[in-house]
């Protein structure tokens, strides 16, 4: 240990701490831009780069930043002297000299972290002024807007996309006054390899990254007289929407989901969990399928797009080993506009289908050229957790005081199985709910897999079924899923079935949810939350949703019959 004082105050502390850390021990909370430890999903950025943070220390002229300095024993540290809240104060000030002051007009508005920071050091006056950057927004892609001259160098982007991620996209270019982040040769994010996961949004603290605001195209077709405008819910959104609204993070806002989308206006108002429970009837008879036919195995899920885009850039050459079951969110739409559209009498042109979803990359997913039916979007528009919270502020919502209701039933009742969906493991375990059941013809009276679960990057577990051990392997994070498919691809792995999720945490932890600024523990409460929510549902197997099975009697027959494969699967490009 080491011996040191803060602010006069003596603590001991583990070697290889940094004074920002200890100073949290003493309550000294010290200002950061650029710092983040997302603890436990392996990103630290360490780029001590927005020097908002200097501390003095007794002894020393210069003064250090708090980030990067690691303690030593006999330092006296002074996070509060004169010295030090002035370089502070004039290193935010230089910040602030080349920013836009767009803060009313700002994605991230009462959100930014450098608004904030400029608020707490009570910042009311520009006292430098001059030239500033002035590069051009992006706003090529159908899920992200860069505007670099809101960037302020503090690299948690670059961090993510390239150590935790490792999609090589974001890095930063140029020197000095002329410095930026952004792709290679500074290509439109468009025409990049970003799989749009949104990683880079959830940590940026400035506007500099956001997703395409699609808020305006949901409020134009709910005024249409001549649309039938339904909406469907993800399952991480419920247990993270509440955050925006005063509640606990982990509070389960399913119900008032259900009444604020009546009251918005929805004509119809459906759970994705319902979609997500179908997936695993296809997903699980795929499985099967794979493994009584000498399919190829690993099968890989397949309802995260980014996952989706990742693998299609970075293995292309095993693109038949991921599952072509389409995506939750993407059956819902297909159902909605084929079985339910036929039921109402309505024809499928004039219904929109909106998507609240935790995920940026969904907004993107929706735009893919063979996820549509006679040319017709399987799903309109996406908003994300997020912008659904703008929007119930903007029409005066008071969501925490919202009575409960159900959603409505023809696309609405779920199973806990496709609760968890929400949460890195999930989508294995309710796979593995309903394949014990039908490769055993028994009943499977413990649902709980708890060795699937956690939130370790990489998990491994074995799970009898009948006479066969299946070997499952879960990752989240997109490094992590490139560890697994290399050792897929080198012969090295046994896996019978793999989870990936491209955000830690799984969508609990989506580039689109209310943000978390760093705080973990958010993210354990919202998973939390999930298996709450599971264990407190009737049915947790996705085949005892009778709504689903209602649809395979009435409409498709058959899982992955023909008709399904019309309707359910899809396929992958290099
Ligand atoms: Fe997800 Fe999924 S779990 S991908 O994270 O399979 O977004 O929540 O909707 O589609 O169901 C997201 C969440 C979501 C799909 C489901
Ligand atoms: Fe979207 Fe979920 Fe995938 Fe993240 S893990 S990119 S939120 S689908």
């Amino acid at each position: 240990p080491v011996n040191l004082k803060i602010n006069g105050i003596p603590l001991q502390v583990e070697k290889g701490t940094t004074i920002h850390e200890a100073a949290k021990l003493v309550n000294a909370d010290i200002p950061t831009l650029c710092h983040l430890n997302l603890e436990g999903f392996g990103m630290v950025n360490r780029t001590a780069s927005c020097r908002v943070c200097m501390v003095e220390i007794k002894n020393r002229q210069a003064l250090a930043p708090s980030c990067s300095e690691v303690v030593t024993e006999g330092m006296e540290v002074f996070t509060d002297s004169l010295k030090a809240v002035s370089a502070r104060r004039l290193n935010l000030e230089l910040l602030l000299s080349n920013h836009p002051f767009e803060c009313l007009t700002c994605r991230k508005n009462l959100q930014c972290e450098l608004q904030a920071l400029a608020q707490k050091l009570g910042i009311y006056d520009i006292t430098y002024t001059g030239e500033k950057m002035s590069r051009p927004l992006d706003k090529s892609s159908y899920a992200l807007v860069k505007d670099p001259d809101k960037c302020i160098m503090c690299r948690r982007c670059e961090t993510m996309c390239n150590e935790v991620q490792t999609c090589g996209i974001l890095s930063a270019a140029s020197r000095g006054f002329n410095a930026f982040v952004g792709p290679a040769f500074n290509l439109d994010m468009v025409d990049t390899s970003c799989t749009f996961c949104g990683q880079c949004v959830a940590v940026c603290p400035t506007g500099a990254l956001s997703e395409v605001n699609n808020m305006h195209r949901v409020w134009e077709a709910l005024q249409r007289d001549d649309k039938h405008v339904v909406v469907q819910v993800a399952p991480a959104v419920r247990v993270a929407i509440g955050e925006m609204f005063g509640l606990e993070p982990g509070s389960i806002s399913t119900g008032k989901l259900a009444t604020a989308f009546r009251r918005m206006g929805f004509n119809g108002v459906f759970d994705t969990d319902w979609a997500a429970d179908l997936t695993i009837i296809e997903e699980a008879t795929e499985l099967i399928h794979r493994l009584e036919h000498g399919g190829k195995l690993p099968i890989l899920t397949s309802c995260c797009p980014a996952w989706v885009r990742f693998f299609e850039y970075q293995f292309p050459d095993m693109l038949d080993i991921p599952s072509t079951c389409k995506s939750p969110q993407i059956m819902m739409g297909t159902i909605i506009k084929t079985y339910y559209a036929e039921k109402m009498g309505i024809p499928p042109e004039n219904i929109v289908v909106v998507s609240v979803m935790p995920c940026i990359a969904k907004k993107a997913e929706v735009q893919r050229e063979e996820l549509r039916l006679d040319g017709l979007k399987d799903v309109d528009w996406v908003v994300t957790t997020r912008e659904l919270g703008y929007m119930l502020k903007e029409a005066g919502i008071d969501f925490a005081a919202l009575p409960e209701s159900d959603f409505d039933q023809v696309l609405g009742e779920s199973t806990g199985a496709s609760v968890i969906f929400g949460a890195t493991g999930g989508v294995i375990e309710a796979a593995v709910r309903t394949a014990y059941e039908w490769v055993t013809h028994e009943e499977l009276k413990d649902v709980n897999f708890t060795q699937l679960r956690g939130l370790d990057g990489i998990r491994k577990a074995t799970v009898r079924i009948g006479d066969q051990d299946l070997s499952i392997g879960i990752a989240h994070g997109l490094g992590n899923a490139r560890k697994l498919l290399e050792s897929i691809r080198r012969g090295e792995s046994d896996f019978h079935a793999i989870e990936i999720m491209a955000c830690p945490g799984g969508c609990i932890g989506g580039g689109g949810q209310p943000y978390h600024h760093g705080n973990m523990e958010i993210i354990r409460k919202r998973q939390e939350a999930i298996y709450q929510e599971d264990a407190g549902k009737p049915k947790r197997k996705s085949h005892e949703n009778e709504m689903v099975m209602k649809l395979y009697r009435e409409y498709i027959g058959e899982p992955y019959n023909e008709k399904a494969h019309e309707l359910l699967h899809t396929f992958y490009t290099p």
